[in-house]
Formats: structure tokens, sequence, C-alpha cells
């Protein structure tokens, strides 16, 4: 047993926030407590990923006569249409100004094929195209994970599962992570089939009593 642990930042980026385009409520507000647990030198690794769409990207509604927020079947798979958003090298694609990036060891993203979504930092949404995380991972010998950020109802859950398939101890750190929560009451659920699939609900104070990595 390694007992090597990777932090794994997800999507703090404008977009996300208030004022953005698919603005997460409260999105801002975790971005302190992540630089304070990234800085705590209890991570082997950490990891930042952000979305990085093409102009015109599936996942988008404008153009294609649908709502945001609307699901259309796409070669039978289910889309969600979102309204643009980080779109590569727009404003609303940088990571929120006050994110350290110091600690980031690596920055993942994804979302850039322009016919496919990914939610997950491991996995594109057809569930078989690698982002190579996992092989990251692997090969810096990590076994467990802590996962927060945004969305917690979508790309923070998808990330959770993934690394559950991935065989990594899974923690997702609630308090440093917002959701959507469209429709309502989809958090809740979220964070039930998380724990039922063995990833463990936990907080920043939890995380903060863990061990500092051997330096
Ligand atoms: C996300 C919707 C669309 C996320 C990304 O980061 O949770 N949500 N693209
Ligand atoms: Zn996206």
């Amino acid at each position: 047993m390694s007992n090597k642990k990777a932090l794994i930042i997800i999507d703090i980026q404008n977009d996300f926030c208030p004022g953005g385009a698919l603005a997460v409520p409260g999105g801002d507000e975790i971005v302190p407590a992540v630089n304070e647990l990234s800085s705590l030198h209890k991570f082997d690794k950490v990891i930042a990923t952000q979305d990085w769409h093409p102009p015109g990207h599936i996942s988008f509604a404008s153009g294609k006569d649908k709502e945001p927020f609307s699901e259309v079947k796409i070669d039978g798979v289910t889309q969600t249409l979102w309204p643009d958003h980080c779109v590569q090298e727009s404003e609303g694609a940088d990571f929120h100004p006050d994110l350290d990036l110091k600690p980031v060891d690596l920055i993942l993203r994804k979302g850039s094929d322009p016919n496919i979504d990914s939610y997950s930092a491991f996995l594109e949404n057809d569930k078989k195209t690698e982002t190579g995380l996992h092989h990251y991972l692997k090969g810096m010998d990590i076994e467990e994970i802590f996962v927060c950020g945004l969305a917690l109802d979508v790309c923070v859950y998808f990330s959770s599962l993934d690394g559950i398939k991935y065989n990594f101890k899974v923690n997702l750190i609630r308090d440093v992570s917002r959701g959507i929560d469209q429709p309502q009451g989809s958090v809740d659920e979220v964070l039930g089939n998380m724990e039922e699939k063995g990833v463990v609900i936990t907080d920043s104070g939890e995380v903060k009593k863990h061990k500092t990595k051997r330096v």
C-alpha cells in the first residue's frame, strides 16, 4: 500500500461562478477553502481540471433551437444542452482569478472534442474515451483521491464515480463543492448514489486531520 493521495479540483472556472455563463450558486465561495487544502502538503499530487470546449460544442443549446437545460438524444446518448460555456481561451474558461495554481501539479483539460461532452475527469461521456488521468495517477502510485469543486451534481459526480470504477479510494469533500441542483433535488440524489457506490462523503475539517505527506 502506497497510501499516496491526490486532490482533484474540478472546474473552478469563471463560467461556473456567479456572473458566468453557467453559474453554480455559491461557486466562488469554495475558492479560499480549496486554496487552503491544496497548500497543506497533504497530497502527493494536486490536479485541477478545466472544461475546455471549442465554439459550437455539441453540449451547447445555441444553434440547436432548444432551450438550455433541455435534454436531447444524440446517437443514442442523452445530452443535456447547456448555455455556451468554457469556450477555449475565453475569459469564462479561465480559472477563478483567486484560485491558487501554485500547488497544482497537473492541469487537465476536457471536453475539447466538438462531438463528445466530457463530465468526468477520467472518461468522456461515451464512457470509453479516456482522458489519461487514471494512467497518470496509477503511474504516480496514487491510491486515494479527494474530489472537490464544480459542479457537484455534474462533473464532480461523474469524476467521483469513475474514480471508483478505476479502483481508487474516493472521497468527496462536500463543503468544498457546489451543485447546480437543476432539477431541484439533484444534489441530494447524486450524494445518495455516490455513497451507494462507495464514495466517502467527507468535509474539509476531516481532510485537514489527515497526515501530512512524507517529504
Ligand atoms: C459542467 C455542465 C457542463 C461541470 C461542465 O463542470 O460540472 N457542467 N459542463
Ligand atoms: Zn461543459
